[in-house]
């Protein structure tokens, strides 16, 4: 295909790929009693709620229309809504997630994205999170992780080609989640752990320390970025890309093993 037309198509996929909404849902009062690896102490609710509702501010100044959901004590990780859905321009594919006390939470989320997309549904033994799903243009990385089996992959990986998408999977090992490693920030830029440089050819990476490494997952929005605040050195890197810089406060959601892009689905 000529140069030209690559160009044009990749234009194309960019304008087309404005998101436009998010959803997300807030965090229950037993938000500590979800799931973590993480040593950071026990996240205090009110905290969380009150940079749930920043995160939310940010988001709305990305130009973006919020659904909010209201939080459901079942599942005291349902605030971290990324994992039950891939959204794609039409249709949505509903998660199974991958750790059994998580599975339900996607019920809320198929109501909501209901109005908007034609939903599929992984099926068992398929077990998907969204977390594991970096889509980079029309081409989506899957990470085969804890709470991603081979058979969620290959199922999500049908799907994605009968929209006319590519897809490729990708071992995980070391963090939660594919995205936790790793985030692509448009216009051929990435961030990320040092494992995942060269997962994407000829991209610009950003390498994060270790004691940075929470920035691995970061948040693009059209031409708006979000970060987490309190990392100078992925922030002096940041500021040097063409985007809108917004630092959100995420201290209490690290605690549960949650990043930026947790905590909404974007579409
Ligand atoms: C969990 O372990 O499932 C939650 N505590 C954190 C999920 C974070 N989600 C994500 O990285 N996509």
């Amino acid at each position: 295909m000529p140069l030209l037309a690559v160009l044009q198509g990749r234009a194309l996929k960019q304008i087309y790929m404005r998101f436009t909404h998010a959803i997300v849902r807030q965090p229950g009062v037993n938000f500590a009693d979800g799931i973590t690896g993480a040593q950071l102490g026990q996240p205090d609710y009110r905290r969380a709620l009150a940079q749930h509702e920043a995160y939310c501010q940010a988001l709305m100044s990305a130009g973006l229309q919020l659904s909010i959901l209201e939080a459901d004590e079942r599942y005291p990780d349902g605030c971290f809504v990324e994992d039950t859905a891939v959204v794609c321009p039409t249709l949505a594919i509903i998660t199974r997630p991958g750790n059994a006390a998580r599975q339900g939470e996607e019920g809320a989320i198929a109501r909501a994205l209901a109005a908007h997309k034609n939903l599929i549904y992984v099926q068992p033994p398929g077990l998907l999170d969204g977390g594991d799903v970096l889509q980079v243009h029309e081409h989506f990385f899957i990470g085969l992780s804890k709470r991603t089996n081979e058979v969620g992959a290959q199922q999500l990986a049908s799907w994605l080609a009968s929209q006319g998408y590519t897809s490729s999977t990708v071992p995980v090992s070391g963090v939660l989640h594919l995205k936790t490693g790793v985030t692509y920030l448009g216009q051929d830029h990435y961030i990320g752990l040092p494992a995942f440089e060269g997962l994407i050819p000829h991209a610009s990476f950003i390498p994060v320390e270790t004691e940075e490494s929470y920035c691995a997952n970061c948040l693009a929005i059209n031409d708006h970025l979000l970060m987490p605040a309190g990392f100078p050195g992925v922030k002096a890197r940041l500021q040097e890309l063409p985007y809108t810089l917004l630092e959100v406060d995420m201290s209490e959601f690290e605690k549960m093993d949650g990043g930026l892009s947790c905590l909404s689905l974007l579409f």
